[in-house]
């Protein structure tokens, strides 16, 4: 059988490609071989103040997981993301900003306005009492100042924790007090596809459940009121048109913590993943060139969020590490229309342009003249994350938006990971529709048997991915729970690193991914625990217990499917399903809304009580013949009522 169709890239982009089918193994083949040697010339990409002389000493045996990188080099993540660019392009534009309303004109940041804004920044951060290794949270919306804050924290060497500004104000005070930040940064409010989010008041909201030392820095974005508490709520602008305009670069170890970022997992809350300054931005810097083949001169377009770790590493630190142009868009795809992502692209003449599977899926179903009618002709690669894409979203991407001479990069990688792990070569590659294809350099990836752990070398195959060694990109730990980080990754499968995704490789030896093989579900890109789910609606008082899984959504990849036990005596209604709905958001976010609820009157458990989610899951998709073994249940006949239940839902 062949597998699909595939799509090579054209001898005119290999030409010019930084890495072709040849040099991707011979670097690919040393990067394994010598680590070491391959990795001390990458580091040379950034400017280091010491430059390392260790390059690697990492350690994944379950017990004791150390991983170092470049660990006696000494640099400035702002310095190697600004200053080293001013002498020859500080006129380039570092930064277009493109508004969420068309009519307001987009603003070209150069690298010399850049590094004014930053430096600023850095003084404000100082005068508010920041020091080196202190958290400062910054809950902003898709603007410059987004930006500033984060290198301006980089050039303090003070850990900044984003946190994405759809969530929650419980969400929100939830992150602060876990990484015991000094600082929160907001904006009065945040205009997205027409509408207004009320940052500051969530923010306010947050703090009431915070240290009361915790100060709120806002930037004045739109200019609405807001309440303002004098003594704790601060005028970024205004403190930053007053700051000196320059602020020394603070000299960093190359494993001191750049950030911290929350991710969901099958259990527990939000764990704070911390990433390294040397080996991430080596890394970030590294795959931006290589996965979107990017050359100077290039517009670069990454249409992520700086929430989430797509926006640290492929909106900021990956592209201003290589001194490109990087496009922050406030808005949203449909807003005003369906093809605002393509007028943008236009607009600005896209290179290079990084999206969602969700957002092609939502976009194509449109129409295709939203796209056919924008002048596309600058577009030379294309990206996709975040989850699986269809080869159906696949082959619109190519042919509507690709006009089929853009290569399409499927880049697998996650918040854990810094970086891309997986992804065709834009130069090197023939691309496959749905296919995260090829590791990249040092990447060891391995599939085991779920059951025994044993690595599968059959091809084909299909198991769990996981990874062999380390790359310099990886998280260190997790905030204040270094035990957490071993017992996530590194318990399940003995000496490796385990992704908690199912993958299959074909017989050309081309990687699949598959989806989670855990109780994470990633609704529209975005990773969410089902375990965080339930908490939220068992925290409502009408419930007495509630299970959460994903099921197929034709837009959002995953839907949130709850089953939903009252407490006795309440009744079941419609409002109910609107009051839950909206408690959920409250608790979590938007993000986190049930698309569907079903009461559940019983929820199917084993003797020991543990609920068989792998049978709500085939309910959810209603898929009753599947069902499995049911007779470890301790009530077998709770799934039948479920199913009536289901067929009513
Ligand atoms: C970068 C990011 C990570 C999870 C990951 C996987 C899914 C990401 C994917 C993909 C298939 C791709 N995922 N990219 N699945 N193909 N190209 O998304 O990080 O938010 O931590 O999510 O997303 O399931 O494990 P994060």
């Amino acid at each position: 059988m062949t597998e699909t169709t595939t799509y090579p890239p054209s001898s005119d982009f290999v030409s010019t490609a930084h890495v072709d089918a040849a040099r991707y193994d011979e670097m690919y083949a040393r990067s394994i071989s010598d680590p070491e040697g391959f990795w001390a010339e990458q580091a040379q990409r950034l400017d280091w103040v010491e430059a390392p002389r260790t390059i690697k000493n990492t350690c994944f045996d379950f017990g004791k997981v150390d991983i170092k990188w470049f660990e006696d080099g000494v640099l400035n993540v702002a310095y190697n993301c600004i200053d080293r660019h001013l002498k020859d392009r500080a006129d380039q534009t570092a930064i277009i900003f493109e508004p969420d309303n068309p009519e307001d004109p987009a603003q070209h940041i150069t690298y010399a306005e850049l590094s004014d804004k930053v430096n600023r920044m850095a003084n404000v951060l100082l005068s508010q009492g920041v020091m080196r290794g202190d958290r400062v949270v910054i809950y902003l919306p898709m603007i410059p100042e987004a930006a500033y804050a984060m290198l301006a924290c980089a050039r303090i060497g003070a850990i900044h924790s984003i946190v994405f500004a759809g969530f929650s104000p419980d969400a929100l005070a939830n992150r602060i007090n876990d990484c015991g930040a000094k600082i929160v940064i907001t904006a009065d409010t945040a205009p997205r596809g027409g509408r207004k989010t009320a940052l500051k008041s969530n923010a306010d909201a947050a703090l009431l459940h915070c240290s009361d030392k915790v100060r709120c820095l806002v930037v004045k974005h739109t200019g609405d009121q807001t309440t303002w508490i004098d003594g704790r709520d601060v005028d970024v602008k205004y403190l930053m048109a007053h700051a000196a305009p320059e602020c020394p670069p603070r000299p960093m170890g190359a494993e001191d913590p750049l950030f911290i970022l929350y991710t969901s997992g099958s259990t527990g809350k939000p764990k704070g993943v911390v990433h390294s300054s040397g080996g991430y931005l080596v890394y970030a810097a590294m795959t931006t060139e290589i996965t979107f083949d990017y050359h100077e001169g290039d517009v670069y377009w990454c249409t992520a969020d700086v929430g989430w770790v797509t926006g640290h590493s492929y909106i900021v630190y990956g592209p201003l590490a290589l001194g490109a142009t990087t496009l922050m868009f406030e808005g949203v795809p449909t807003y005003p229309d369906a093809s605002r992502f393509w007028q943008v692209c236009e607009k600005h003449k896209v290179n290079q342009f990084y999206t969602a599977p969700t957002a092609i899926r939502a976009l194509m179903g449109q129409g295709d003249e939203f796209v056919t009618k924008c002048d596309l002709s600058s577009l030379k690669v294309l990206g996709t994350v975040g989850e699986p894409i269809n080869p159906e979203a696949w082959n619109w991407y190519n042919e509507k938006v690709g006009q089929g001479r853009c290569p399409i990069v499927d880049t697998w990688w996650q918040t854990e990971t810094g970086g891309h792990l997986m992804t065709p070569l834009p130069g090197a590659h023939a691309t496959k529709p749905g296919a995260a294809m090829k590791p990249f350099f040092g990447v060891e990836p391995v599939v085991l048997d779920p059951t025994s752990g044993e690595e599968i070398t059959e091809r084909p195959c299909e198991g769990v991915l996981a990874l062999k060694d380390s790359w310099p990109g990886q998280m260190r730990t997790v905030w204040g729970d270094h035990e957490r980080f071993e017992s996530t990754y590194f318990q399940q499968y003995k000496g490796h690193y385990f992704s908690g995704d199912g993958c299959r490789v074909d017989a050309d030896g081309d990687y699949w991914i598959t989806g989670r093989v855990d109780d994470v579900i990633n609704v529209s890109g975005h990773r969410m625990g089902t375990a965080e789910v339930e908490s939220a609606l068992v925290a409502h008082s009408k419930v007495a217990e509630a299970a959460v899984v994903g099921y197929p959504h034709p837009v959002k990849g995953q839907g949130i499917y709850c089953y939903v036990t009252l407490m006795n005596g309440i009744e079941p209604s419609d409002e109910l399903v609107k009051e839950l709905r909206s408690w959920v958001r409250t608790e979590i976010g938007p993000i986190a809304s049930p698309d569907l609820i079903q009461w559940a009157p019983g929820l199917p458990k084993t003797r020991s009580g543990k609920i068989m989610r792998r049978i709500l899951r085939k309910i959810a998709e209603n898929d009753y013949g599947a069902l499995g073994d049911t007779s470890t249940l301790a009530d077998p006949s709770v799934v039948d009522d479920l199913i009536d239940n289901r067929m009513n839902t």
